[in-house]
């Protein structure tokens, strides 16, 4: 018996040893201390072992009990211990390593220049406006002095909305152009007009140098005695402004419905200094000829000042309206040659700016 009860200890001691959890450990308690625990049938047993071995055997039993509970006890320590220093290792905390940055994102490259145009304006007192982007015939075209039917019209490739016709207004389109929000900031009948309007533009078109949505941005200047200096002035401060000191522009003739007389403007070219050379002697690749064209401009037609309700005797103006992403193509390092890409939304060409 007593034999049985010293290997029971060890057999206690090695499972105690083994146990990983406190789980297991009770376990181990009951399956050896329990009610129906081995040690505790042995105990139950003595009162069948004759008289004169009863006591010692008793003595030891009791023994062994106490050290059995001593041992699961100091197993049961030092599980709890162990389990509390893996705990401080998994969640331990360093304050002082250097926190981990969220990704940052920027604004849309189109975004940055709109903002950059509407400033660069806003210093010689030029108003940002908001225009409707769906809106009447009447605005987009008649009022600008091409009446229905009339050629011209084509060359503004139109969307035109599935909606019903106004009889005054005419059918609703997709602007096509900014030059909708001239004869809408004329009725407004406030001078001096000092009006920079940028919104979204579409057009039936899709190449290298075209998308079907763009952006323009429409200067129109109205009060008494405006004349094309002023216009001048005003283009040579924003292309030095936008573009960088030493860059100029100039006027080609040409024509629109609503201006008169009417122009395109180029920008000298940042990358040869508008000589048209490169480095190489050769034909400047970005311009090929020294300038860069970058919309339409010209002085407000009579027609156009009175679809707006002013006397054309009394004031004169002008007018440009450029298109936003290619102006931006045009500054000095950009190295686009497909205006489509700034709507492809790979980061990976979006972030570098
Ligand atoms: C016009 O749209 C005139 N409304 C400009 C104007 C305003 C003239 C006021 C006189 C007075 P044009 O069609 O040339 O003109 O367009 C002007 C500019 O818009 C172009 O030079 C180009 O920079 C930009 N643009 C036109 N179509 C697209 C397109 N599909 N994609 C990107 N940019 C475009």
């Amino acid at each position: 018996m007593l034999d049985q009860l010293n290997a029971l200890k060890l057999e206690i001691e090695e499972a105690v040893a083994a146990t990983k959890t406190v789980g297991e450990l009770d376990d181990i308690e009951i399956k050896y201390l329990g009610r129906k625990g081995r040690l505790t049938s042995i105990l139950k047993g003595l009162a069948e072992i004759d008289e004169a071995t009863r006591p010692k055997v008793g003595a030891a039993a009791n023994r062994i009990k106490q050290e059995a509970e001593r041992i699961i006890a100091k197993g049961r320590v030092a599980l709890q211990e162990r389990s509390l220093s893996d705990l401080g290792e998994r969640e331990r905390e360093d304050v002082t390593e250097p926190g981990l940055r969220p990704p940052e994102g920027h604004l849309h490259l189109v975004t940055q220049a709109i903002r950059e145009i509407t400033a660069i304006f806003d210093r010689i007192g030029f108003t940002r406006t908001r225009y409707p982007e769906v809106d009447w015939d009447r605005y987009a075209f008649e009022s600008l002095n091409m009446p229905a039917d009339h050629p011209a019209r084509d060359e503004w490739e139109t969307f035109f909305m599935d909606a019903p016709t106004s009889k005054t207004n005419g059918r609703m389109v997709l602007t096509p152009h900014t030059s909708n929000a001239q004869v809408r900031e004329l009725e407004r009948g406030e001078f001096p007009v000092r009006m920079i309007n940028i919104a979204k533009c579409y057009r039936r078109q899709s190449d290298a140098t075209h998308v079907p949505m763009f952006h323009q941005f429409e200067g129109l200047y109205v009060d008494r005695g405006v004349s094309i200096t002023h216009l001048r002035g005003v283009l040579d401060y924003f292309a030095t402004s936008f573009f960088g000191p030493g860059r100029k522009t100039r006027l080609r003739p040409f024509h629109f419905r609503f201006t008169e007389p009417s122009f395109e403007i180029d920008v000298s070219c940042g990358v040869c200094g508008g000589t048209g050379l490169g480095a190489d002697k050769q034909k400047c690749r970005v311009c090929k000829r020294g300038w860069l064209e970058l919309g339409g401009a010209g002085m407000v037609h009579p027609n156009v000042l009175k679809a707006g309700n002013v006397d054309s005797k009394k004031y004169s103006g002008f007018a440009f309206g450029w298109g936003v992403e290619r102006t931006y193509m045009m500054k000095e390092g950009m190295q686009i040659d497909d205006i489509r890409i700034l709507y492809k939304n790979d980061v990976r060409f979006l972030k570098q700016f």
